[in-house]
């Protein structure tokens, strides 16, 4: 039976790595008076580097400009990595970040079936507070039964820390629930925790191998395109099939 939808965020709610962070990291540099921005193709290629703390911090060891000691660049990455959550924040604020298509309608169909949801992210809990009270409201916290956050996991994906951390919170075996997740690092880590993914693509992630998903398809917006197919064209991904393709599951 299935009990619980695990949401991933970034990628999977809304396109947030190329409408929100990366922006948000670019106004950062600006704002410091930092010589180098990261083009949506590179953004794209330092996504292999889970976090966006991390994530600077590793391109900031080939930036020429940035400081040569370890000490001297993980506090410029601290400050960088602040500025730009702020201005995460003021983008979604100013609507940039809608959610995906088909989105909406899937926490409706939890939310009228009962079944759980929780929040599965490397992600901070501000960031995801500010994506999810700018769409739900005040009271966004009351529609999920765990929100897993980058401070409650700090191994990112794709470890499968923050997995295991939100089976604990729902004393829910792995097999009765599905993630919904848009990466192969959020593949692995589902996974790895025994628990069947259903991969939504996403900008950065259009083509990349998704070894043993329980389902891959372009949008929850949509029945089209879907593996393992769906029945009709019209219309979206409903709870209706992600139980159907639950009940498939090895
Ligand atoms: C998301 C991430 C995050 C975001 C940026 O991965 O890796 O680091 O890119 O957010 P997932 P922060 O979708 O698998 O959760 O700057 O807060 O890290
Ligand atoms: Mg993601």
């Amino acid at each position: 039976m299935l009990q619980a939808i695990l949401w991933d965020v970034d990628g999977t709610l809304a396109e947030t790595e190329r409408d929100g962070h990366l922006v948000a990291f670019n106004a950062a540099f600006d704002e410091f008076d930092i010589p180098w921005r990261w083009s949506e193709q590179r953004y794209g290629e330092l996504l292999r580097v889970a976090g966006g703390f991390e994530r600077l911090l590793f391109d900031m060891e080939s930036q020429p400009p940035a400081p040569t000691t370890m000490d001297g660049r993980r506090a410029l990455a601290q400050r960088i990595h602040e500025l730009k959550n702020k201005r995460y924040g003021d983008l979604v604020a100013g609507g940039a970040l809608p959610l995906r298509p088909g989105v909406r309608a899937l926490f409706a169909d939890c939310t009228e079936a009962g079944v759980r949801m929780a929040i599965v992210t490397t992600t901070s809990h501000g960031n995801v507070a500010a994506l999810l009270g700018a769409h739900l409201g005040a009271r966004w916290r009351d529609r999920f039964a765990a929100v897993v956050c980058a401070e409650d996991a700090p191994v990112k994906k794709p470890d499968p820390q923050a997995y295991r951390i939100v089976l604990e919170r729902l004393r829910t075996p792995a097999a009765a629930t599905v993630a919904i997740e848009d990466s192969p690092a959020g593949l692995k880590a589902g996974s790895a925790a025994g628990i069947p993914v259903v991969i939504t693509r996403s900008h950065y992630f259009p083509d990349s191998p998704v070894p043993g998903a329980l389902a891959v398809g372009p949008s929850l917006g949509t029945r089209a395109g879907w593996s393992p197919g769906l029945d009709g064209d019209a219309g979206r991904v409903g709870l209706i099939d992600i139980r159907q393709w639950h009940g498939t599951r090895r």
